[in-house]
């Protein structure tokens, strides 16, 4: 997937493109970029402002789209009427999702945009944006009315709407208590998505936000699970935040070491030759656990799966702690008995494959569903946790493979397992045809 970010430099990386960048590699989408200006900033004061020229602008906006396939459009810092109008100019007729991030102040306090651009910011932009993403402050500044209660929100919603925004976000409000919330306003209706509130100041969690944003609505969830997405997400870098400089702490998560190498192997996973003929009905899951899993939580899968779109296969999901269910109980009940065993991926069955498994030396198992007892059977998950068993009761060795023929209803299935993720590409490697 690409993502084109729209917006100013911001040299401490905290904000701005550099740190789009950052977020869109975080979730495994590739980072067009076109700078609308550069700023000098730290994580302790703001300096000078560079805008760019509308000709530099609408040349590398030009070069953007007349060479890539753009999947998304988050636009953050427009400085100015020139930069405003350029952006509307090569956006206007496109037909994907668009985020705006309509920043207004740095949180050092440094102006990201000229008072007299406003009106056109409203004009020329609001209106292209399938979410606009303000928190308390820009909404205020840009509404030009207060947030006092529920039904200012209300108002405020209308006002954005009347400007032509499609969708509005309005992120990190206080309720009060020790709580936060960001209020999600469609056309259709309001809502408030609550959480406890996080005691830290940090630089650039709502360009984080907006960036998760564009990514979940450019996989083509809706307004309300982009929302949820992105407030899980934009929590989890505040947590993380870290101080780099002298000054408030720069918004930052660092990449799990199992996230990375499970991420690596899937990229080589859907680059196969020939995969797309191995991926099962019921699509693939892949995963990976921790040391010694205690629940499906600590085992980390795409939630979503790997999908045949035509002939390629993709991650159609994000790598999440219990984003499997199904793989991820088989590698439970595995680690059980085998603690080594902590990476398992699903295929679709084929006799072949099987021989081609015994051919190569691996050491492969089988359960029959048909002999599962009905009361496994009516248990939700418990299916495979049964199978798994039986098909190792008697394994001395830990197998490389595990496979079904199916039931009523159920797919036959192979599951390849082992110790990491590399190892299973490299088995599969040997085996797909
Ligand atoms: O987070 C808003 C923002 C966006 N873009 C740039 C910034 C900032 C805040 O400092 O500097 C370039």
């Amino acid at each position: 997937m690409n993502i084109l970010s729209i917006g100013g430099s911001d040299p401490s990386s905290g904000a701005g493109i550099q740190s789009d960048i950052k977020t869109f590699q975080w979730l495994d989408a590739y980072a067009l970029t076109t700078v609308t200006a550069i700023t000098g900033q730290n994580t302790r004061k703001f300096g000078v402002i560079q805008p760019s020229s509308k000709k530099i602008l609408k040349d590398q906006l030009d070069m953007i789209f007349s060479d890539f396939k753009v999947d998304g459009i988050k636009i953050g810092m427009v400085y100015n009427s020139d930069i405003i109008k350029s952006v509307h100019h090569s956006l206007k007729n496109l037909e994907i999702p668009i985020v705006l991030d309509p920043v207004i102040k740095s949180t050092t306090g440094g102006m990201l945009i000229q008072k007299s651009a406003l009106p056109d910011l409203k004009k020329y932009l609001i209106p292209l944006a399938t979410v606009v993403t303000p928190n308390k402050f820009e909404a205020e500044f840009i509404s030009g009315s207060k947030i006092k209660s529920k039904n200012s929100l209300k108002e405020i919603g209308t006002v954005f709407q009347k400007m032509g925004a499609k969708n509005v976000v309005i992120t990190g409000l206080s309720l009060g208590k020790g709580k936060i919330g960001d209020i999600i306003i469609t056309d259709k209706n309001q809502e408030i998505l609550e959480n406890k509130k996080l005691d830290t100041i940090n630089h650039g969690s709502g360009g984080i936000y907006s960036a998760a944003m564009i990514f979940s609505l450019s996989q083509g969830k809706s307004v309300l699970n982009a929302a949820k997405f992105s407030q899980k997400f934009t929590r989890e870098f505040i947590k993380g935040a870290e101080s780099k400089g002298k000054g408030i702490a720069i918004t930052n998560k660092k990449m799990d070491k199992l996230q990375n190498q499970l991420s690596q192997a899937i990229s080589k996973f859907t680059k196969l030759e020939n995969i797309s003929k191995n991926i099962p009905e019921c699509q693939t899951n892949f995963v990976y656990s921790k040391k010694n899993p205690k629940s499906i939580k600590e085992i980390i899968g795409v939630s979503g799966r790997i999908v045949k779109t035509g002939g390629s296969v993709i991650k159609a999901g994000n790598l999440e702690y219990g984003g499997s269910t199904h793989v991820a109980t088989a590698v439970l009940e595995m680690n059980k008995k085998f603690e080594r065993i902590r990476s398992a991926i699903n295929l679709k069955f084929s006799s072949d494959t099987i021989s081609r498994l015994e051919e190569k030396g691996f050491i492969v198992k089988s359960y029959d569903r048909l002999k599962e007892p009905k009361r496994i059977k009516n248990q939700e998950g418990s299916s495979i946790q049964w199978g798994i068993r039986s098909a190792i009761s008697n394994s001395q060795n830990s197998p490389d493979a595990v496979y079904h023929y199916g039931d009523m209803g159920k797919e036959p299935m192979i599951l390849i397992f082992g110790e990491t993720p590399d190892s299973i590409i490299r088995k599969i490697s040997k085996i797909i045809s």
